[in-house]
């Protein structure tokens, strides 16, 4: 593994996506300020000020698309629920892979995107922002959403390398297990941490809205709702509303 330090980029996913010809398997592009920091689907991800993290890991594990690399979200997911713990809180996964303080307030995003040329794989690039450090009235302002920071959750300032190295040895410790395994590897870690099982959801799933009763998640990492009509739907993208 190889870190490339930025002082400042617009998104280090947008920069790993523009430099990933040159880039090797497991290059982490880490920037200390981000201008144009992106979430999914257009929408923004707001760099808080100093000492939060922003970084992108590029994985080339092959040239083709596995199901596997769909799950790496939810593996990212359970390894920054664990490094969280380490810190003494207790986040818990929103389905696919929102991490939540008390299942409300935002503390981390990822997004993961791929790069196909000439259909092959060129490269998946796995891109993740913790809120550290931040002040109360900078998460207020922040758009639909309710946002944390683990500053302001444990009541102490939070050293960003030290939280951006626990979380790398963690995530690649067990990465080739992952591929190989696939999503049951994590499913009991992820299942613990869960948020979302056995209630009542609305699923954005593109432009549609699904709801149902969330029963479980299958072997892949999918979403069974089960519908009034007791008809189950079996889910792998959306949005939990
Ligand atoms: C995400 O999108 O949660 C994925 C965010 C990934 C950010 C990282 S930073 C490093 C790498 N480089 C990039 O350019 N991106 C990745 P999504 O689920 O679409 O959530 C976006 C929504 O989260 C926004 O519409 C806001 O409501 C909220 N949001 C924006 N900034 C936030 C922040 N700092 N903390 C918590 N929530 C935020």
């Amino acid at each position: 593994m190889e870190i490339l330090r930025l002082e400042e980029t617009e998104s280090t996913n947008s920069y790993a996506k523009e430099h990933i010809s040159a880039m090797a398997d497991k290059t982490v592009v880490h920037a200390l300020r981000q201008t144009c920091g992106r979430g999914r689907l257009n929408r923004k991800w707001v760099d808080l000020g100093e000492n939060n993290l922003f970084f992108s890991i590029v994985l080339k594990p092959s040239d083709v698309f596995k199901s596997v690399y769909s799950n790496l979200t939810q593996y990212a997911s359970v390894i920054l629920c664990k490094v969280f713990e380490n810190y003494g809180i207790n986040p818990k996964v929103k389905w696919p892979n929102d991490v939540m303080v008390d299942g409300k307030r935002k503390i981390c995003g990822i997004l993961c995107e791929t790069v196909v040329e000439k259909g092959s794989l060129k490269g998946i690039i796995l891109g993740i922002g913790v809120n550290l450090n931040a002040k109360q009235n900078d998460v207020e302002n922040i758009p639909d959403r309710v946002v944390t920071a683990l500053n302001l959750e444990i009541g102490k300032p939070v050293n960003a390398d030290a939280f951006l190295n626990e979380f790398l040895d963690n995530f690649f410790e067990n990465y080739d297990k992952f591929l190989s395994e696939g999503f049951e590897f994590i499913m009991n870690d992820y299942l613990n941490r869960n948020c979302f099982l056995e209630k009542d959801l609305k699923v954005q799933v593109l432009n549609e809205i699904k709801s149902g009763y969330a029963k479980n998640i299958n072997n892949k990492g999918e979403l069974i709702l089960q519908t009034d009509n007791n008809k189950e739907l079996i889910l792998n993208i959306g949005d939990i509303l």
